[in-house]
């Protein structure tokens, strides 16, 4: 049978598996069992997720859904907030800059069709998310870098904003005295938003936007543009997207690692896990110095998150509760 007729013909048995009742569904112990306790969950739609302390975010991104709004929507307007954000220094306007005094914005963006488009390193525009979701739209392209990507984004009615806030400023002066570079966790590199939707029809869609590690060297790209490494969407399985110190994600290709095990039938807990163990396990990794997290979803709704040390949580909308939970994590030490 063709995958994707099998697929269809599975959520056609699940969903009249959800009918039954749930005292036949608490005692589901055998392994045919525990696909009806998972297909349970294909109600919790809309379901919004996202990284970090992003209340506002994604309650923006739930209300749309709610209305009936697609999951690429939902996902853009979501992010959109915290660009917006001066107070978050890790996104959009007011993000901390590189050692040269420059802001520099990464964000990419995934549909529910498997497209594409991200923008890395660009100056002077706030909403790069949105500009994005344009190169997936509205080029033959995937990607636009730097003043390329600037260039698009005037061209096409976005405006040029001084995108280095006073704080932020005076955050990089302070800096530059002693221009010592070492990210510490979950301090300085905080709060990049990757954020993943499913909406009424159960389609997924998926967005990531940084302005990067702070204090980075000038050209540096991080993970959060980069297809595989930020964030995947695959809306046949599930999405995943990162945050934390972008070189790890980027060499263990996480969000891709993480959509491929629940293709094979893990959790996207058991993912996120095992996402993580690729990183810590390395030989010599020095992952007591950094901060790795993950968020996931399935095409079920059920939902995953881990990293590797304590403080990491995520926002997650499902049920109509917009709640903060705290991620498990890996280093108990
Ligand atoms: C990066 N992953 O550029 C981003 C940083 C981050 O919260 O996630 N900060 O490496």
């Amino acid at each position: 049978m063709k995958r994707r007729n099998f697929i269809k013909k599975a959520s056609a048995t699940s969903l009249s598996l959800v009918a039954m009742s749930s005292s036949f569904i608490s005692k589901a112990n055998s392994k045919e069992d525990k696909k009806v306790v998972l297909s349970n969950s294909i109600s919790i739609k809309p379901l919004v997720i996202a990284t970090w302390r992003t209340p506002v975010a994604v309650d923006t991104a739930a209300a749309l859904l709610e209305k009936g709004a697609s999951a690429i929507d939902a996902v853009e307007q979501g992010c959109r907030i915290e660009e917006a954000n001066i107070k978050n220094q890790t996104v959009g306007k007011g993000g901390l800059p590189d050692r040269d005094g420059n802001v520099t914005l990464d964000a990419c963006i995934m549909d529910d069709r498997g497209n594409y488009g991200a923008v890395l390193g660009v100056k002077n525009i706030t909403h790069v998310i949105s500009v994005a979701r344009k190169v997936m739209e509205d080029t033959p392209h995937v990607m636009l870098i730097g003043d390329g990507a600037e260039q698009f984004a005037v061209s096409i009615g976005f405006k040029r904003e001084n995108l280095l806030t006073e704080n932020s400023k005076k955050a990089w002066e302070e800096w530059k005295v002693k221009s010592e570079y070492k990210p510490i966790i979950n301090i300085e590199n905080h709060d990049t938003i990757g954020m993943l939707a499913i909406d009424k029809n159960g389609n997924i869609s998926g967005a990531c936007t940084t302005s990067g590690l702070a204090f980075k060297m000038a050209g540096r790209v991080g993970d959060s543009p980069i297809i595989g490494g930020g964030l995947f969407v695959d809306n046949e399985i599930g999405g995943a997207a990162a945050t934390g110190l972008g070189e790890e994600v980027l060499k263990t290709v996480g969000s891709f690692l993480i959509v491929e095990l629940m293709r094979q039938g893990k959790s996207p807990q058991e993912a996120c896990e095992e996402a993580i163990a690729r990183i810590v396990s390395k030989p010599n990794s020095n992952y007591k110095n950094f901060q790795v997290g993950y968020i996931a979803v399935n095409k079920q709704g059920e939902i995953g998150g881990y990293s590797i040390h304590k403080h990491f949580s995520y926002n997650l909308y499902k049920n109509k509760q917009n709640k903060n939970i705290p991620s498990g994590f890996y280093n108990k030490a």
